[in-house]
């Protein structure tokens, strides 16, 4: 018996890196379940696990207690979610502007959802060749916004420069990394550990929504301390069971005012009166497109974008 941490999982079979240096194909033996986790089969990407090597193939019989995961609300909405990851340090967020244009309702839900996991986020805007000077303006602005709030921000160009910064936000944590379909997620692995060499699509220009080519989440060790895991391109990122009251609590700087609302912590700010949160949306400490977010998050009845 061993203890490895998993690296890619398709569904039916896992790769497992062993305290060895070996990366062994597993499957699962029987059912394995976790505290809190509905779904039969909750191996993920992330996951300590005990594996039994007595066969060619390694059967994974036990998952060692998670520090966190991330959910994901399935794209049908059957109420279904599945575990993207488990056990990261941050979420990094791949945002294009253009080529694919990532929508600010896509981030605020991404954020949304990895502060309620208790998840460290950081934003990187992505393919800043692309940009005009009206371009390079509006990511200033979103980069200010989202400082403002904590979330740790860097622009660049995957494809031109040098990747000191990235390395920075990377090293000896095991990140995340998220994005639609296109932002360039494989083009930045690529380019600061080239051994990894993921598969990079072309963005089409017809739809410029980009093709899928990663298919699974994957995790990668950069050095013995730094992983990361690439992830397929999201869609849309659905919200899992939150009521108002939970999602404002998400948002950082709504959380910093709402006990001042008269209402307290019952005040979900939409009409009630003396509300904190719409005062400092009106003296401009909260930015509209937040709580724009928020209202379609908390009213919307489709939680997904
Ligand atoms: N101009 C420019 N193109 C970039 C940059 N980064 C990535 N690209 C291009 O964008 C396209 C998509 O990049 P990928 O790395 O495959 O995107 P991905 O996020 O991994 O996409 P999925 O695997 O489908 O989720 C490729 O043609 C890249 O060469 C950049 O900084 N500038
Ligand atoms: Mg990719
Ligand atoms: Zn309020």
């Amino acid at each position: 018996m061993i203890e490895g941490l998993v690296l890619r999982s398709t569904g039916s079979f896992y790769e497992v890196l062993g305290p060895d240096g070996k990366i062994h194909t597993c499957r699962v033996r029987g059912k394995i379940r976790l505290e809190g986790i509905k779904e039969t089969n909750p191996v993920a990407v992330g996951d300590r696990v005990s594996v039994d090597l007595e066969h060619n193939i390694g059967s994974i019989t036990a998952i060692l207690e998670r520090k966190n995961h991330i959910l994901r609300q399935s794209v049908k909405k059957t109420g279904h979610s599945h575990v993207l990851a488990a056990n990261v340090d941050q979420a990094l967020l791949v945002v294009t502007l253009t080529f694919p244009r990532t929508s600010l309702g896509f981030i605020d839900r991404f954020l949304v959802s990895a502060e309620s996991f208790r998840i460290p986020q950081v934003i990187l805007f992505n393919k800043k060749d692309m940009l005009d000077e009206e371009g390079k303006q509006n990511v200033q602005e979103l980069m200010e916004l989202y400082t403002g709030i904590g979330v740790a921000c860097f622009s660049i160009s995957a494809l031109h420069e040098d990747q000191d910064v990235l390395w920075d936000i990377l090293r000896d944590k095991v990140t995340l990394i998220a994005g639609h379909s296109g932002v360039g997620k494989s083009t930045l692995l690529n380019k600061i550990a080239p051994h990894i060499k993921q598969t990079v699509g072309d963005v089409s220009d017809f739809s410029s929504k980009g093709t899928h080519t990663t298919t699974f989440a994957e995790m990668f060790a950069l050095d013995e301390k730094t992983y990361v895991i690439d992830t397929p391109g999201i869609k849309e990122w659905g919200l899992v069971d939150m009521n108002a009251q939970e999602i404002s609590d998400y948002f950082p700087e709504m959380r910093e005012v709402r006990l001042e609302c008269k209402f307290g912590a019952r005040c979900i700010h939409v009409n009630e009166p003396q509300c904190a949160v719409v005062d400092a949306i009106r003296a401009g400490e909260i930015a509209l497109s937040r709580y724009e977010n928020y209202l379609s998050m908390v009213l919307g009845q489709d939680n997904r974008r």
